[in-house]
């Protein structure tokens, strides 16, 4: 019967083994999964955008190399996530469609606008940083090829953490205007960063569950806390100030205690309405439309190979 499948899916769950996609899955497993992992997707897709808009303008040729580089990755790692989705029987055409519809989800971040070269370094640093934070936990995530496609994935995004980190480090031990334009960056890039963490844990809606089915790992607030914690000493290093006025090191917690985050700003961005997500969305359906003719064919050639070979 139905419950002893969900009880025996809950014990594999339980003794740490990997859901593939051929085994049974309750349909709200499923569905769960293709919504984080295709956002997820989503937002590796969309955050190409804010750094594709220095490649042309990057200070140098090696960085303007490192750049492209990073933005390839990016591409790469939406790549593996929309075939992660793809197995749970989830059409490339149809998560698309989600996304530009506004159904699917991307990360909060990606709405911000990048408006100085410090701004780069900033998102190599914070966003990537934070990601990193989020993904290491989902290296155990109970669905196979999603927690396969994240230790591949960590691995880049170390690389480009530390890209991110040394541009902020040459900035912050350069010239007053270069100083003031990293300090800028922190400031405008720190807060969105923890946003990406997502609601409290006591308003986000899919925790509990995610939790019990190792979909997740760690909660939004546990994942953030340890975000804060890691940025401290690296503002210091970079002799930058910190932008959250509030912070103190709390001796009982052995953490930091943070000031709030600005929950408006939050829901108004993933409802549409930060700086950038109309030209974000509209940019990709532009990107897609002119990309349409490599698709058709691509399917016209398959179509051909296919009745060749049944002849
Ligand atoms: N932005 O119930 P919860 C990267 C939505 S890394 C937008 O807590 P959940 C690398 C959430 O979807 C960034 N929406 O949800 C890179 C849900 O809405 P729904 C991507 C957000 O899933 C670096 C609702 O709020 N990383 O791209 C956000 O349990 C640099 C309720 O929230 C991942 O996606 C947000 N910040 O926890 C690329 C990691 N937060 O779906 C380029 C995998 C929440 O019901 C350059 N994902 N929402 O309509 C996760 O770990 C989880 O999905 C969370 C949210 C933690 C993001």
């Amino acid at each position: 019967s139905l419950s002893d499948l969900e009880q025996a899916f809950q014990a594999k769950i339980d003794a740490e083994q990997k859901i593939e996609p051929k085994d049974w899955m309750p349909a709200k497993y499923r569905s769960n999964l293709v919504r984080q992992v295709s956002q997820h997707g989503h937002s590796e897709v969309i955050g190409m955008q804010p750094e594709g808009n220095w490649i042309t303008r990057a200070p140098s040729l090696r960085r303007k190399a490192v750049l492209l580089a990073k933005v390839q990755d990016e591409a790469g790692h939406g790549l593996y996530l929309y075939s992660a989705t793809e197995t749970l029987g989830t059409s490339r055409a149809e998560l698309i469609e989600a996304l530009q519809t506004g159904k699917a989800k991307y990360a909060s971040i990606f709405n911000y606008p990048t408006q100085t070269w410090g701004d780069i370094g900033a998102i190599g640093w914070l966003v990537d940083g934070a990601a990193i934070c989020n993904q290491v936990s989902l290296q155990r995530t109970s669905y196979g090829p999603y927690a396969r496609s994240m230790i591949r994935i960590c691995k880049e995004e170390s690389f480009h953490q530390r890209q991110g980190y040394q541009i902020m480090i040459e900035l912050a031990k350069g010239t007053p205007a270069q100083k003031a334009m990293a300090q800028d960056s922190l400031n405008r890039f720190y807060w969105p960063s923890l946003m990406m963490f997502g609601p409290h844990d006591s308003d986000s809606a899919h925790s509990a569950q995610s939790m019990k089915w190792k979909i997740k790992r760690e909660t939004n607030d546990d994942l953030r806390q340890k975000f804060i914690d890691q940025t401290v000493p690296q503002i210091e290093y970079l002799g930058l100030e910190h932008p959250d006025k509030d912070l103190k090191w709390n001796e009982e917690r052995g953490h930091y205690d943070n000031g709030e985050i600005d929950w408006e700003e939050f829901t108004s961005v993933i409802n549409g309405n930060g700086h950038c997500n109309r030209q974000r969305i509209s940019h990709h359906v532009a990107a897609h439309e002119e990309g349409s003719w490599v698709r058709e064919a691509q399917n016209a050639y398959n179509k051909k190979m296919k009745a060749r070979r049944a002849s």
